[in-house]
C-alpha cells in the first residue's frame, strides 16, 4: 500500500487498514475518503458504520464514527441528521445488513426521503460471519450456507436492491449503483450524494465489491465474479437517464 497516495482525513496515514488483502471495502473507503477530502466537509461528516466487514473502519478516519447493530446504521444515522441537521451523516453497511436484517429502515428512508447520504457495499454474502448466504446470493452460487449452490426455490432468487429501492424512493432522492471496477465512477457518485444531501434528500449508493476470502478467489477469479455480478446487478442511476 502506498501511504503517500491515502485520503488526508485517514486518522493514520502510517497505520495499516484491518481488511483482506485484495478486499472491495478498502479500495471503496479510499475512494470514500478522497471525495470527503476534496468536499472539504470532514468536519460535518458523522460516519456511521453497521455490524459486518464495514465495522472495520471504526478507526479509520478522521472524523466522528458510530457503530451500531447489525442493520441498524440507518436509522441511528438519521438519529444524527435530526439532532443535527448541520452534519452530513453517512451510513456505511454490507448488504446483509441492508438488505436482510435493515431492509425495512433502507426502504422507509427512501420512501421518507430522510438526508441521509447511504452507501451498501454488496459482495453477495455475509462476509464477516464466515460468507453465509445472503438475499443478494445469485442461484448457484456456493456460500458456506449453500455447499452444493444456492437454490432458488426455498431460498429465493437474488435481491436487487436498487430496483426495488427505486419503486418507493421520493422524486427527489438520487439512487446508483457502481462497482468497484471504476473507482472514477465510485468517486462521481459519492459528489453526487453529497450534493442531494446537502439539499435535504435521500441518496443511496449500492457499490458491487469484492470479497476474496469468502469466494475463495485469487485476483483474476475475483474481477471475473465482479464481471457476473455486474450481469446480474446492472450498474445504473435512478432516476433512470439522468
Ligand atoms: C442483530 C445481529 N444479528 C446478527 C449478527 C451477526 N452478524 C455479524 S456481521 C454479520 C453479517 C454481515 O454481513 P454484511 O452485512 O453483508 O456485511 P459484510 O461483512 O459482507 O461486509 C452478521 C449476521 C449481529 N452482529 N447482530
Ligand atoms: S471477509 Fe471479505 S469483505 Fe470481509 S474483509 Fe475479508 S475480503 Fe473484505
Amino acid at each position: 500500500m502506498n501511504y503517500k497516495t491515502m485520503p488526508k482525513c485517514y486518522k493514520n496515514s502510517s497505520k495499516p487498514h484491518f481488511f483482506c488483502p485484495g478486499c472491495g471495502h478498502a479500495m471503496i473507503l479510499k475512494q470514500l475518503g478522497s471525495t470527503i477530502d476534496e468536499l472539504k466537509i470532514s468536519a460535518e461528516v458523522v460516519f456511521g458504520i453497521d455490524i459486518g466487514c464495514s465495522l472495520l473502519a471504526w478507526d479509520f478516519f478522521d472524523f466522528d464514527t458510530i457503530q451500531t447493530h447489525h442493520g441498524r446504521v440507518i436509522p441511528v444515522m438519521i438519529g444524527v441528521k435530526k439532532a443535527n441537521p448541520k452534519k452530513v451523516a453517512v451510513a456505511y453497511m454490507g448488504d446483509g445488513g441492508g438488505y436482510a436484517i435493515g431492509l425495512q429502515s433502507l426502504i422507509h428512508a427512501a420512501y421518507r426521503d430522510d438526508p441521509v447520504v447511504a452507501i451498501l457495499v454488496n459482495n453477495t454474502n455475509y462476509a464477516m460471519t464466515g460468507g453465509q448466504m445472503a438475499p443478494t446470493t445469485f442461484p448457484g452460487e456456493i456460500t458456506t450456507t449453500s455447499s452444493s449452490g444456492k437454490k432458488s426455490s426455498g431460498f429465493g432468487n437474488y435481491l436487487d436492491g436498487l430496483k426495488l429501492l427505486s419503486s418507493v424512493a421520493d422524486q427527489s432522492a438520487y439512487l446508483e449503483r457502481v462497482s468497484v471496477s471504476n473507482p472514477r465512477q465510485i468517486v462521481s457518485a459519492f459528489k453526487k450524494a453529497f450534493e442531494t444531501s446537502d439539499k435535504n434528500h435521500f441518496s443511496f449508493i449500492e457499490i458491487l465489491s469484492i470479497c476474496p476470502t469468502n469466494w475463495k478467489t485469487d485476483a483474476a477469479d475475483s474481477f471475473e465474479f465482479l464481471k457476473n455480478m455486474e450481469d446480474k446487478f446492472p450498474v445504473q442511476k435512478y432516476p433512470l437517464g439522468e
